[in-house]
């Protein structure tokens, strides 16, 4: 079976309804083992595309997944990936989370950048992504895989969007050149308990460096960040899951806290 560009719409429709009816499916390579990397990335794009027309969300940026070397390990992969960040995915510390709108929700601790300027290139640095960030914030990812059990290949995980769902800022805006990155070390606790901690040097060394990976994978395809974009940079620890009623709180050196709490609102 080969894809073709309607069988990219199948899975596409395949794994928006399981997010819409928050429920777990069966990966796509247990249908077709042949996918590939790109086919992946191929798919994902119509995903965005497709929930932005029936959601009326629009981009917000993107968002780095495997990017310490652990869960590289763990998936036996030597790359990072990428996915998109839409409007709607912005969630709030002072408005609990849907959690009845979730399939198997976790958190990972990060920092994200807003970009001051567009960058593009398939040379651009960390220094230059230091330079074009207007602000790094603290940050919690809520990732939701689509997948039974969170198990995926790297092509499958690809085409889910990376197991994007929510994302939550913190409230204080820190000018790059004013922190050490690599040195902004991360408590995270799960209602007043430490669960885990971590620092900036687990994204790839460096988060700025996460982010220029990125934007030269972006570039292959003629892509780039956006001025004003949110960049989620990679988790500094391993993801925790959580469940209704628990409140989540990391909080990183120099950069405050953040804190997610989850309730079943109907
Ligand atoms: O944001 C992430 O690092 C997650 C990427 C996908 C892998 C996973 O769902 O654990
Ligand atoms: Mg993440």
């Amino acid at each position: 079976m080969t894809v073709t560009n309607r069988s990219d719409l199948e899975y596409v429709d395949y794994l928006l309804r399981a997010e819409h009816e928050v429920k777990e499916v069966v990966k796509i390579t247990d249908q077709y083992p042949e996918l590939t990397i790109e086919e992946a990335y191929s798919i994902q794009k119509k995903l965005i595309e497709k929930r932005m027309e029936r959601t009326g969300s629009k981009r917000l940026g993107i968002k780095l997944g495997l990017t310490s070397k652990a869960k590289q390990e763990m998936m036996g992969v030597h790359e990072a990936i990428y996915g998109y960040l839409l409007s709607d995915m912005l969630a709030y510390e002072w408005e609990p989370l849907q959690q009845h709108r979730l399939i198997h929700p976790k958190v990972e601790p990060e920092i994200a950048f807003i970009m001051g300027e567009d960058l593009k290139g398939e040379h651009v640095k960390a220094d230059d992504v230091l330079k074009a960030a207007k602000y790094v914030v603290a940050a919690i990812e809520v990732i939701d895989s689509r997948y039974k059990d969170f198990r995926f290949t790297l092509a499958d995980v690809v085409a889910d969007n990376c197991s994007s769902a929510k994302l939550i800022l913190g409230s204080k805006m820190v000018k790059p050149e004013d922190l050490d990155l690599a040195e902004v070390g991360m408590v995270m606790s799960k209602n007043g308990e430490m669960v885990t901690t971590g620092a900036g040097s687990a994204v790839l060394g460096h988060p700025a460096e996460a982010v220029a990976w990125a934007v030269q994978k972006l570039a292959k395809h003629n892509e780039g960040l956006k001025k004003g974009d949110i960049v989620l940079s990679g988790a500094l620890s391993e993801a925790v899951a959580f469940d209704m009623d628990d409140t989540i709180v990391a909080q990183f050196d120099g950069l405050g806290s953040v804190t997610l709490s989850s309730r079943y609102v109907k």
